[in-house]
């Protein structure tokens, strides 16, 4: 049985750039939805509900015809999901302090701080109607930025998720309306850079 992860800060916490009606649906709601879903088609096939979920996502060969695409939607809304809260923190929080570690590895992987924030951004623009943008370590091991689209996933690329951002409209369209740009450029002050730290192994 797959459950809501319960959030480490509270709904207001990452106003003014994520406000608390937003977190509160996109919690309490979306995800929630998703976990409903995931824990609806698994009921039948209790040998897969027990897997943990990147098993899961990560080879669909594994899932029977009849409930991959629920698996593929609301299994990988449902793992997004709970990576995208741990990789958000409040404003000024300890935890979005970038460390030198960190910067360093971004800095060669993409040039500069400044450059990896604009291709995060761009990619994030660039990706059409609902998905998500990510910093993934591919299976090469370099840092490279995608994009997923839908609730699809990185670990079906055979990359490892280090940081993800829900560009799905509900993500954003009470603060921001249709502005996902502006909503992408303000992204930054709530990051939670140790958990990225942490997923790069830092
Ligand atoms: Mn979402």
């Amino acid at each position: 049985m797959h459950t809501l992860p319960i959030l480490t800060y509270n709904y207001d916490a990452l106003a003014p750039v994520i406000d608390e009606a937003t977190m509160k649906l996109h919690h309490g709601k979306h995800h929630q939805g998703y976990v409903d879903k995931l824990n609806a088609a698994l009921e039948k096939y209790p040998e897969l509900a027990d897997l943990p979920l990147p098993d899961l996502l990560a080879d669909f060969e594994v899932v029977p015809d009849e409930i991959r695409s629920a698996v593929r939607n609301n299994g990988g809304g449902h793992y997004n999901h709970s990576l995208f809260w741990t990789m958000l923190a409040p404003v000024s929080s300890k935890e979005n302090e970038l460390s030198p570690e960190l910067e360093k590895l971004l800095t060669e992987s993409f040039g500069s701080m400044t450059e990896f924030k604009q291709q995060f951004e761009a990619a994030g623009m660039a990706r059409f109607g609902s998905g998500w943008v990510w910093l993934v370590r591919n299976q090469f091991g370099g840092l490279e930025i995608i994009t997923t689209a839908n609730q699809d996933t990185p670990l079906e690329l055979g990359a490892i998720p280090l940081l993800g951002v829900d560009v799905w409209e509900h993500a954003y369209y009470l603060n921001y309306q249709n502005k996902r740009a502006d909503y992408l450029g303000k992204i930054w002050q709530v990051i939670n850079w140790q958990t990225v730290a942490k997923l790069a192994k830092l």
